[in-house]
């Protein structure tokens, strides 16, 4: 009993998302999209249970189709009794499931599937900023169980992409006659992009549309990743195609393993992440020290008489000093 209860305390929620409780899930993605205050506890809590998933990212126009791809893709992993996980990101909506409605209903036939996890996500269900929730998230569907992450969220801006970044596998859907011509098409998504969907490849223009692409593919110099992506048709409105997305999805996820690239992704994640809470912490020690410290408020709001760039280096190199005397002090007991 004593063992037990030294044991650090985890946050109560995460053993019941563990054990797959659904309402336990619904709370810590309120938690984490409100910023509560415990949301650290809960995700320091639910990292060890991270990269369990595979993660896989639609994306494109709006109208493209990737709910019903994704509904379809759905019904195909539960096929093969996979546990799947939805999170439908729009950036452009303040409202979770305002916009997101259409989502909801063309997955609708899931929602009773004990299976399946939907969940949509606005920006106003994201204080403190939709790409990082939207990632935290899925750090509860990974310690739910889910085996598959799906994400989907509309190709038009940088938050998209930012969500994008966590992705295994990147589809971009694409419809012909949309105006989703190659060179109309946001900078940033065709290289992104690990599969090509040509959605609605029932409509005029489909095999036109697989010939930009081609095109496109043909006069590039270099892949990343080594990854020559392919481009898979779908009639996603009539189920067809849907494995060959899954079988291309497949693929490339053992590229990325085989290459050592995931395991790459990961660093560079872990590290931008990181980086991005040191940059935090510092903004918050440098606003302290400009109310505490009258040296650092001169400097900083430049009543010296110095250049920025000076009184930068200034104060960089006092807070250097500063650290390398603690380290000095510190040595003696370090050794033992
Ligand atoms: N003709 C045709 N229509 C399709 C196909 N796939 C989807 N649609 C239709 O396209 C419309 C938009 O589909 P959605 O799945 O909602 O598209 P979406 O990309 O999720 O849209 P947003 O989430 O609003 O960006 C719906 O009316 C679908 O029925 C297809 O393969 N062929
Ligand atoms: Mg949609």
């Amino acid at each position: 009993m004593a063992g037990h209860d030294q044991r650090p305390s985890r946050h109560p929620l995460v053993e019941r998302i563990l054990g797959g409780d659904r309402r336990a899930v619904a709370r810590a993605i309120t938690l984490i999209e409100n910023e509560a205050p415990e949301k650290r506890m809960l995700l320091r809590d639910l990292y060890p249970f991270a990269g369990r998933a595979q993660i896989v990212g639609f994306t494109g126009s709006p109208g493209a189709g990737k709910s019903t791809l994704v509904d379809q893709v759905i019904s195909y992993l539960r096929g093969a009794g996979l546990q799947v996980g939805v999170l439908a990101v729009d950036p452009s909506s303040p409202f979770t499931g305002g916009a997101l409605l259409g989502d909801r209903i063309r997955m609708s036939r899931h929602a009773a599937d004990p299976g399946v996890y939907i969940r949509s996500m606005g920006t106003r269900g994201a204080v403190g900023g939709l790409a990082k929730a939207a990632r935290d998230v899925l750090y509860v569907l990974e310690a739910f169980g889910c085996d598959v992450i799906l994400v989907e969220t509309v190709g038009v801006g940088q938050s998209e992409l930012d969500v994008l970044t966590v992705a295994d596998t990147i589809g971009l859907v694409l419809t012909p006659g949309a105006g989703d011509h190659v060179q109309t098409a946001k900078a940033g998504i065709m290289e992104i992009a690990d599969v090509y969907i040509v959605n609605k490849a029932d409509l005029p223009g489909a095999d036109a549309l697989v010939r930009e692409i081609e095109l496109m593919l043909r006069d590039k110099a270099s892949f990343r990743e080594d990854w020559r992506p392919p481009i898979v048709r779908t009639v996603a409105a009539r189920g067809e195609g849907t494995e060959a997305v899954w079988q291309a999805v497949r693929t490339h996820l053992a590229h990325l393993e085989s290459g050592g690239w995931r395991a790459a992704r990961r660093r560079l994640r872990h590290r931008s992440e990181t980086t991005a809470v040191l940059h935090h912490l510092f903004d918050r020690f440098i606003a302290e020290r400009a109310a505490s410290d009258d040296t650092w408020r001169r400097l900083l709001d430049g009543e010296t008489g110095l250049d920025p760039q000076t009184c930068a280096e200034q104060l960089w190199s006092e807070l250097k000093q500063r650290v390398a005397t603690t380290e000095h002090e510190a040595l003696p007991g370090k050794r033992i």
